[in-house]
């Protein structure tokens, strides 16, 4: 029967079975996670930038060694999500054209601009927090290789929120000055990291059907909800206060009350109209270009490779 796979699929979906690249798959299951994972990995390069930006001015040996590799990190869940996204009949050649060409999106978080080291701290405790918030439950995304990828990725990240953690506590107990810097960090990260989880619920056009599909094993507003949760209690460890005055616990609920979020400000990030979106685009369109010739050598190499074996 014409429909046989589709029952298949839709009872290894029922089943909690993962969908491999050789199962056949609905066009959009395939569309959705091609755009998922594909925004996923270009959120990751872009993302190297915003810490990028503070190599040269660690402020130690020891903070430079760890935010090099930190960054490295990030090329690194890069490339696995990129091979994650190849496994679905994409080429990351492609995928790296349409986000170049503004086509396909990256997350909205590394539009904003790390002004001081603090920065540094805070995208490590609520950039890095709220991604893993985000990924756990994509260890356990219906499609097997996006979700043997987020493994790997969840630990590295696990890694990266306690550098952030460690280097605001440390912060927060130095002078006047370092303590007024995380402080002011925390108070510019804070609001576009509830947004990194995407819009509402009800204005979410692909929740309903990812849940359905069990790509996403919870909806925008339950994982934020998750993230206030646990980040109150750290703010208070760390002694720094998030800048919601809305923000309080509500007995009946169990859970964290928060103030609105301006969801304006995110439909402008998302525009393009984000304070670094335009240098976010145009210095990894400059860095692919410079890459250039990485790429050629790299193919004439393997040519070559494969001649020798050839013969
Ligand atoms: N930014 O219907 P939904 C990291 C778009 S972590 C930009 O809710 P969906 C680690 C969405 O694409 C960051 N666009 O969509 C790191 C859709 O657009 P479309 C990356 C957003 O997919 C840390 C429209 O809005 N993590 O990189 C955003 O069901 C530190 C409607 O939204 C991931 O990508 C946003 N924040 O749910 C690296 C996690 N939110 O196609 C360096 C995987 C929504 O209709 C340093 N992704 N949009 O034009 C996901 O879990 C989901 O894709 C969501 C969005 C939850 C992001």
């Amino acid at each position: 029967a014409p429909e046989e796979w589709r029952e298949r699929f839709d009872a290894m979906i029922a089943a909690d079975e993962r969908i491999e690249p050789r199962d056949r798959m609905p066009d959009d299951y395939r569309r959705t996670l091609i755009r998922q994972i594909a925004q996923h990995a270009h959120s990751e390069i872009i993302g190297m930038q915003p810490e990028g930006n503070w190599i040269t001015r660690a402020p130690s040996l020891k903070r430079k060694a760890v935010l090099i590799a930190k960054v490295q990190d990030e090329a690194g869940h890069g490339l696995y999500l990129y091979s994650a996204a190849e496994s679905l009949g994409v080429d990351r050649a492609e995928l790296l054209d349409l986000l170049h060409e503004g086509r396909q999106r990256y997350s909205s978080i590394f539009n904003y601009p790390t002004l001081t080291w603090a920065d540094v701290g805070a995208i490590g405790w609520l950039v890095d927090g709220a991604a893993i918030t985000n990924q756990v439950p994509l260890c356990r995304c219906s499609y097997g290789p996006y979700a043997r990828a987020m493994v790997r990725i969840c630990k590295e990240e696990s890694f990266h929120q306690r550098q952030g953690f460690e280097c605001l506590y440390v912060l927060a107990r130095g002078t006047d000055a370092q303590k007024a810097m995380a402080q002011d960090a925390v108070n510019r990260w804070y609001w576009p990291s509830l947004m990194m989880f995407g819009p509402p619920d009800a204005e979410s056009p692909h929740t309903a059907r990812s849940m359905a599909w069990k790509i996403k094993r919870f909806t925008n507003d339950e994982l934020r909800q998750k993230f206030v949760d646990i980040i109150v209690p750290q703010a208070e460890v760390l002694g720094l206060t998030l800048p919601d005055p809305d923000l309080r616990w509500n007995p009946e609920r169990g859970h964290y009350d928060h103030g609105p979020i301006d969801w304006e400000e995110f439909k402008q990030v998302l525009k393009g109209n984000g304070p670094c979106n335009r240098q976010r685009l145009e210095h990894r369109r400059a860095a692919h270009e410079k890459g250039a010739w990485v790429r050629e050598a790299a193919r004439a190499h393997a040519a070559k490779h494969a001649a020798r074996t050839e013969r």
